[in-house]
Parts: C-alpha cells; sequence; structure tokens
C-alpha cells in the first residue's frame, strides 16, 4: 500500500477518534510499549532438543505435517528473527526447559539443568534486544507418566520437584541478565484418563510440591502457576485445575496463569481478570483459540480475543497483565502462524486502547444503557484499522496482507529446504 494512502486515511482516522474524545497518538504509544511473550514451540511443534524426534506426550497434540518446521537451535532463531520482522514492536521470548543448548555442555537430565544450559539462548537474546520468559517441562520424557509433581512415588515427585527447582534458578539468571524479571510458567500435565478416587490426594501432593519448589525467594524471576480443564489421555482429572491454582496463587501471592484454552468453551475469561487482579499479584495470559477443545489453533482477531484485550485495558491493568501466545498448529506456514496470532492480539490491544471508554463509563453511570450499548456497537466500525497500518508503518513491517509474499520468500528459500 502507498505510504501516502496510509497517513491520509490515518489523518481522517486520527480526526475521527478525536472528535470521540480519542487520542490515537496516545494509543499507538500505549501499544508500542506492550511486549508479547512469543512461545518458541510454534516452530518446531514442541518437539525442542533433547529428542527432537521423540513423541510429545503430556496430553497435548501438535497435528499436521507442513513441511519446515525448526530442527534445530539455528533453525528456530531464524525463524524467530524472521517472524518477528514482520510484527510490529518490540518482543519477549518464551522458552521451554526442554529447549536447551548442550552443544558445548554435554547432555544434562531435566534435574541436572542449569543457566549455562541456556548461556547460548541468553546470549543471542541480548544481541538481539530480545527478552527472555521460561517454562518448566513436565512432559516428553521419559519420567513424565501421568503424574510429575503429584506423582506419589518419592522418587519421581523429587526429579520434578529438582526440575522445576532448577527452572526457577535458570529463570532467576535470564532475568538478572536482562534485568527485567524473567516469567517461569509452571503447567503440568498431571491427570488421569479415567475417574479417580483420590482427587484429594493428587492436590495434596502437588501442593507440597509447590511449597517445596518456591522455599527459594528470587528477585529477578516471577513464578506464574497454570491451571487446565483436561488433556487429551487425562480427560477425567486434571490436578491442576483451575481452582487447585487460584487457590494456591491467591494465598501464597503466585501469579495464575489463564491460558484461553483451559476452560469451558463458553466459559469467559476476560470476565476473570478482573477477580484476578483484587486477588493476585499479576496475570499471565496464555493467548490460544480453542476449537471445540484445546486444540491450539492459531490467534485470531475474535470476540474472544478483543475482549479479553479490552477487559485489560478497562482495568488499566497494561502494567500487571504479561501477554504471552500459546498455540501450535503443525498444518500451516509456522512463521505465518507466529505472526497471524502475534497481529491480531496486537489489533485486539489496539482497539481495546481506542475505546470511547469515558463515554461509555458516562453513560453507565447514568443508567443510560441504550446509549451505553449503541456506542459499543458505533466503537466496532471506527477506523481502528487506519491507526494499525500507522502502526506497522511506522514500526517499518509490511502493512496489511503484505507480509504474506515476506513469508512465501522466506519459505522458497529457507523453510522448503527442510527435509
Ligand atoms: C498445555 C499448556 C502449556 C503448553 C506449553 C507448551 O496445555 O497450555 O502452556 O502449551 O507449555
Ligand atoms: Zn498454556
Amino acid at each position: 500500500m502507498k505510504k501516502e494512502l496510509i497517513e491520509k486515511a490515518y489523518e481522517i482516522a486520527k480526526e475521527r477518534y478525536a472528535a470521540l474524545g480519542i487520542d490515537t497518538e496516545a494509543a499507538m504509544d500505549k501499544l508500542q510499549k506492550i511486549q508479547l511473550s512469543l512461545h518458541c514451540w510454534q516452530a518446531d511443534d514442541v518437539r525442542g532438543f533433547e529428542n527432537p524426534d521423540g513423541e510429545l506426550t503430556g496430553g497435548i497434540q501438535a497435528t499436521g505435517n507442513y513441511p519446515g518446521r525448526a530442527r534445530t537451535i539455528e533453525e528456530l532463531q531464524a525463524d524467530i528473527l524472521k517472524a518477528t520482522s514482520l510484527i510490529p514492536g518490540k518482543h519477549r521470548l518464551s522458552l521451554h526447559a526442554s529447549y536447551a543448548d548442550f552443544r558445548s555442555t554435554g547432555v544434562a537430565d531435566r534435574d541436572e539443568l542449569e543457566p549455562k544450559h541456556f548461556e547460548t539462548w541468553m546470549q543471542w537474546a541480548e544481541e538481539n534486544g530480545m527478552k527472555l520468559d521460561f517454562n518448566s517441562t513436565s512432559f516428553s520424557h521419559p519420567k513424565s507418566g501421568s503424574l510429575s509433581l503429584a506423582n506419589p512415588d518419592p522418587e519421581i515427585r523429587k526429579f520434578w520437584v529438582e526440575h522445576t527447582k532448577r527452572c526457577r534458578a535458570i529463570a532467576e539468571e535470564m532475568g538478572r541478565r536482562q534485568g527485567d524479571p524473567a516469567i517461569l510458567n509452571i503447567w503440568v500435565h498431571d491427570g488421569s484418563k479415567d475417574m479417580t478416587v483420590n482427587r484429594l490426594k493428587y492436590r495434596a501432593l502437588l501442593k507440597e510440591s509447590l511449597d517445596e519448589i518456591f522455599e527459594t525467594k528470587y528477585e529477578n524471576m516471577k513464578d506464574c502457576i497454570e491451571a487446565k480443564l483436561f488433556g487429551i489421555g487425562a480427560e477425567s482429572y486434571t490436578v491442576g485445575s483451575y481452582d487447585f491454582y487460584l487457590g494456591y496463587g491467591a494465598k501464597n501471592g503466585k501469579i495464575v496463569t489463564l491460558d484461553t484454552g483451559h476452560f469451558h468453551l463458553t466459559e469467559s475469561i476476560a470476565d476473570k481478570v478482573s477477580s484476578l487482579l483484587l486477588f493476585t499479584p499479576e496475570i499471565m495470559l496464555h493467548v490460544s483459540r480453542p476449537i471445540r477443545w484445546d486444540s491450539d489453533h492459531v490467534v485470531i482477531m475474535n470476540d474472544d480475543t478483543l475482549d479479553l484485550a479490552k477487559e485489560i485495558v478497562r482495568c488499566d491493568a497494561l502494567d500487571r497483565v504479561h501477554i504471552g501466545l500459546d498455540y501450535f498448529d503443525a498444518s500451516i506456514n509456522r512463521i505465518g502462524a507466529y505472526v497471524i496470532g502475534s497481529r491480531a492480539t496486537q489489533k485486539c490491544l489496539l482497539q481495546a486502547l481506542l475505546e470511547p471508554l469515558a463515554t461509555l463509563r458516562e453513560y453507565e453511570a447514568a443508567d443510560k444503557g441504550f446509549e451505553r450499548l449503541a456506542l459499543l456497537e458505533e466503537s466496532k466500525n471506527l477506523p481502528w484499522n487506519a491507526v494499525w497500518d500507522m502502526f506497522c508503518l511506522r514500526n517499518g513491517v509490511p502493512v496489511g496482507e503484505s507480509f504474506i509474499a515476506d513469508i512465501e520468500q522466506y519459505e522458497a528459500e529457507v523453510t522448503s529446504k527442510r527435509v
């Protein structure tokens, strides 16, 4: 699209918004500061680098076999840089413990991991001006089974407690080096396929493990705990349910991660934001798109994501909500998946930032229900897309659908050659 046209459209949009008392420049400034935490695992279908040919376990599935998945750390890094070159703004990268770099350190098991196994990642992140977040990995390991931190076998439980403790130490080192806390997300797959008659027992074990894991206090990392409804092969019972982690987080001042695919499909995740903000220190999001189940489809600009973004802005909580992405679609171009999902999340945030909130709240306070609904409806078709195009232009990334060609070119030159 021609630069002049984008600028012209933006000037008109700016005036249209100004008439409603909205400052488009201020909205773009706020959007510029929001760093998404990009999940490293879309690039390689959650395989990691311990045993890339191993099976993905833990009740999660990356379906599809589109060619071009990243097979090595270099390939993954190149793909991330390609994706971020097409996404406006500066973003973070979220690594899983299973993405350790053993090339110069020798292999270490999960209960032996140390910051040195992520040294090259930390260097690479620094060189590319990218901050890191981290995740413990309970799945895809010979000791995963169906229970890790909640395992009644003391040896297995000890192994995973040690793993998770080490992940906190690694996140601490990442945070210290980057001068900004690294988020450590703990999600474990623990659950059972069929009914259990010992629900309390496993939950008590998980609580005990977490208490042990959190004994050490750190300054440069933040702990998050992620709940889930069910997993494939663990349909009847999930030890770390939402009630469990919400209770644990509220009691112990831990951040609760809301993965938008981890609830009943008609449950509003947006509605949880204002409650969590009152009882837990901050919020971590895993933005995803569940289709019928926790299918981890690529995020799009749908009502769920829009509602979530609007709630964050309406609660004035952009500084207390960390926005991570969590989806893995192996059936389409993976770089494209990053770009679509990240840009969709940003588009939702921009629309939230452009909402005529003051007027809407005046209507509400005056009990003017019709006026509030009318303005909510009309604000859907305000020219936010002209502001979005301007935001992309100023950030030096492709405007509109023109990124499709960039991704096709990268596919032709790079990913299609990975056979
Ligand atoms: C699984 C959780 C978890 C994972 C990643 C890979 O259902 O959402 O966050 O997707 O850790
Ligand atoms: Zn998640």
